[in-house]
């Protein structure tokens, strides 16, 4: 048999710059690239068989926000993973248009398998609402895709806080003779911050006037006051009980005093007392305490249920001490910075006087203050910071 000749090559080919051929080379390339990653019917042919979504179940985690979802994903040809896609519904299923965004868990590229969960902040997505007809649903997408949905039942966001709370609305009052305008609503602690919270947040009691966890702790510094808060503020978000745009801090000076005030414009937040006999029913002072702070809440509260915000032990404000500005201010912070911070509504050891809701007082931050004066605080709960 001949062998079969060689060919000559065409002239045009031969004349063709090497440039250009590896050019085709890489649009070659890339063309069956594109055709491998976005084609759906090549994708389909080598996938055939639907995800299954099995025993799906979503709940409200009781005391929280989080909601669990629970399932089963079923793929025997997609073993590398399927997506899935989480939409909830407060009206029953007719709009999904609840987003929900933060997730954590079985969620986007998932392994096909058993025991699948997700848990979702609801109060990131969806805060301060509540349904009675509240659906999860499942996408799970291999290209093509299918969906699974159930009924979460009732569920809310309006989750209390597990702290000792007043609602405080927002508003205006007379500060020393010029108004101040809170345009934020808040929550503040209905009592000074106890012993016993205090241990169980710092793990330590700086106080003197020991033996019963429901005294206010007191002999805290400014720093660990506000230590406790940014402790407080990490562990209730990781249980589910605010917002991870909420924050435990202490109060502004000009949220205090309208809190002690309550509304009222007189020295103290029931009235005025010139004989000296009606402030011992809703204070701890020198006249009435037996020389040592009092369980927290024993006397009677202001006209929004806060208990103690005279006397009883010192309060903490987050403001520097300094000259306050001339004219009406909005949601005052205090000055950029100085020596000392503001101190509220006096204690256990101190005349009446002290106790005038108007009355500031303020200590280094890394004061304790003393066996007569020991620093305490009370909490705010607000957005932001
Ligand atoms: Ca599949
Ligand atoms: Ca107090």
């Amino acid at each position: 048999m001949a062998l079969p000749q060689t060919p000559a090559l065409a002239p045009g080919r031969a004349a063709r710059p090497p440039r250009r051929r590896s050019a085709d080379i890489l649009v070659g390339v890339f063309l069956a690239w594109l055709l491998t990653a976005f084609l759906p019917s090549a994708h389909a042919q080598t996938n055939p068989v639907l995800p299954q979504i099995q025993n799906l179940v979503a709940a409200q985690r009781p005391g929280t926000f989080f909601v669990d979802v629970t399932y089963n994903l079923v793929d025997p040809d997609s073993p590398g993973g399927v997506y899935i896609l989480a939409e909830a519904s407060a009206d029953n299923g007719a709009n999904y248009g609840i987003s929900m965004r933060t997730l954590s868990g079985d969620v986007g590229l998932v392994t096909p398998g058993a025991g699948k969960k997700i848990v979702w902040n609801a109060w990131n997505d969806w805060a301060r609402n509540y349904t009675t007809n509240a659906r999860v649903r499942l996408i799970a997408d291999d290209f093509p895709s299918t969906v699974g949905s159930t009924n979460a039942g009732n569920f809310t966001t309006n989750v209390p806080p597990a702290t000792n709370l007043v609602w405080i609305p927002a508003g205006t009052f007379n500060m020393s003779g010029t108004y101040v305008w809170l345009t934020k609503s808040f929550w503040m602690g209905k009592f000074e911050v106890t012993q016993g919270e205090y241990q169980n947040v710092m793990s330590n009691n700086p106080s003197a006037f020991t033996g019963n966890p429901n005294r206010p702790v007191e002999q805290v510094t400014w720093t660990e006051a506000v230590q406790y808060c940014q402790t407080l503020t990490a562990r209730e978000r990781a249980a589910g009980r605010i917002g991870t745009n909420w924050t435990y801090r202490l109060p502004t000076s000009a949220e205090w005093e309208y809190a002690c005030r309550a509304g009222t414009t007189t020295t103290y937040c029931f009235g005025e007392d010139p004989y000296g006999n009606r402030l011992g029913f809703y204070a701890w002072y020198n006249v009435n305490s037996g020389g040592q702070t009092q369980v927290v809440g024993s006397r009677a509260p202001n006209r929004w249920g806060l208990h103690d915000m005279h006397g009883n032990v010192w309060e903490w404000c987050q403001d520097w001490h300094g000259p306050r500005p001339s004219g009406n201010a909005t949601d005052p912070q205090g000055p950029a910075s100085g020596y000392s911070r503001i101190l509220r509504g006096s204690s256990w050891s101190r005349d009446a006087v002290y106790c005038a809701s108007a009355f500031s007082n303020n200590n280094d931050p890394s004061s304790r203050g003393d066996y007569y004066c020991g620093w305490g605080f009370r909490v705010v709960l607000a957005p932001g910071q």
